[in-house]
């Protein structure tokens, strides 16, 4: 059966073209520097906004209108995965991203979930095995319900902890049996409300128990695909562990893990942590961490994760420089953890989302080599630095000074001059970049 009949595969018509649903700026094929964009971009849908959520919200029901939602229970997970490889296939995609729950429902029982998950994981490797669409990430869901209310592997509740590690077991049993290249630890509620009541010390430490189990099983069955953190400051839970590239880093390091984990950065998290998007690419790039992108946006004007569609093309070029210096993403990719508006309820809409975030990251991407051939910000950045490069700041460095040596140059020195960070000049540079890679 097909699920978007009115669609047909997407393909590569140009800028020129005025067909909606054709791509723009993606051309799969086309080369960037010896890569291919698919390659280099590695797109991936997120199940859980394209197939299993329903566009309600705090103050509406559901309103998407989707052909598999006269099925229930299993046999609407088993439309799901037939309705998301027909759309992998038409959009054209070399990825998808799940967490347990949105591919499975719960059962009564552990054991019950643990069956109806097997029973649909057994289904969508079936779908795998002759589709291109492979697994980039797959993570478990340690936040909808309930039993997670004071947290996951930070809970105060030892049960829930145990409860969560089976989640995360048998995820990476999933995550080994369907080839995922990284897993994925999202700690929406791994945090606190108020310190009146909390023990963070303990808390935290058994954020590192429980990761180290989770390094220690998937060496156990073998399972090699990057473990990726994904920051988030706050929302649901109002101080979370996992605030930022910065935290999560210190952690890791604290507690010994920081060979284990990569990071996964969201920009819509990004910006609520009070960064650029680029600004925790970057941190995370210049520290050997970077390891997979949630591809969305926020909206400037409201304070939560709006997870928009990527159409900001400032913000998908400066991503892309990080991504281009940092050699590529590796076994991460660009997934988009993006929801269509409550007011775009047609199935079509789903295409037109993927559409304009995939052509935002090909512009992004186009641009961002320009200005890396043309060494536009590197030649800028090696100049204003070159104070270090001889004489005093070569010593600096080179580590051959100290406090009586730096005094003795300092009370010598005649009057100090700085030069202009030039900011503004920069900002147009990149604008002239931006149109004249669009016009082409
Ligand atoms: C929520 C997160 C979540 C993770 C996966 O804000 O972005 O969707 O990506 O659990
Ligand atoms: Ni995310
Ligand atoms: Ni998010």
């Amino acid at each position: 059966m097909a699920y978007f009949e009115n669609v047909n595969q997407i393909k590569f018509e140009g800028h020129t073209s005025t067909n909606p649903l054709a791509f723009k700026y993606y051309n799969p094929e086309e080369k960037i520097a010896g890569k291919s964009m698919e390659e280099l971009l590695r797109f991936g849908v997120a199940y859980w906004h394209t197939f299993t959520m329903d566009g309600s919200d705090p103050f509406g029901s559901g309103n998407m209108l989707r052909s598999w939602d006269k099925f229930s229970g299993m046999d609407l997970a088993k439309a799901r995965v037939e309705a998301a490889f027909e759309f992998f296939e038409k959009i054209n995609v070399p990825f998808f991203c799940f967490h347990d729950v949105d591919v499975a429902p719960e059962g009564n029982t552990l054991k019950e979930t643990y069956e109806n998950l097997d029973e649909i994981v057994e289904m969508i490797k079936d779908y795998m095995s002759t589709s291109k669409t492979k697994l980039l990430w797959n993570t478990a869901n340690m936040f909808s319900h309930p039993r997670f209310v004071h947290g996951a592997a930070t809970s105060v509740n030892a049960d829930v902890f145990a409860y969560s590690a089976a989640k995360v077991k048998k995820g990476l049993e999933v995550a080994k049996d369907l080839g995922s290249e990284n897993y994925v630890f999202w700690g929406g509620r791994e945090g606190y409300e108020t310190l009146l009541n909390t023990n963070m010390k303990l808390e935290l430490d058994n954020l590192g128990r429980f990761f180290h189990m989770a390094v220690d099983y998937a060496k156990e069955i073998g399972y090699t695909g990057q473990f990726l953190i994904e920051p988030k400051p706050k929302e649901p839970t109002k101080h979370q562990y996992d605030f930022d590239v910065a935290t999560g880093l210190a952690f890791l390091q604290k507690y010994d893990l920081q060979n284990h984990f990569k990071f996964n950065i969201e920009a819509n998290h990004a910006t609520l942590a009070g960064h650029t998007f680029e600004h925790e690419l970057h941190v995370a790039r210049i520290n050997g961490m970077l390891g997979s992108v949630d591809a969305n946006q926020g909206d400037p004007l409201l304070g939560w994760d709006t997870d928009e569609f990527p159409t900001d093309l400032y913000s998908s070029t400066l991503a892309m420089y990080e991504i281009l210096k940092n050699g590529g993403l590796g076994s991460g990719g660009l997934n988009f953890d993006a929801k269509v508006r409550r007011g775009s309820f047609e199935p079509e809409d789903l295409f037109y989302a993927h559409i304009a975030g995939m052509d935002s990251f090909a512009i992004g991407l186009k641009v961002a080599q320009k200005l890396i051939d043309d060494k536009v910000l590197d030649g800028f950045i090696e100049e204003r630095y070159s104070s270090y490069t001889t004489g005093i700041g070569k010593d600096i460095v080179e580590g051959n000074t100290n406090f009586h040596k730096l005094e003795d140059y300092a009370l010598q020195l005649p009057e100090i001059k700085n030069t202009s960070g030039r900011t503004e000049r920069l900002k147009s540079i990149i604008n002239q970049y931006l149109l004249s890679a669009l016009s082409k």
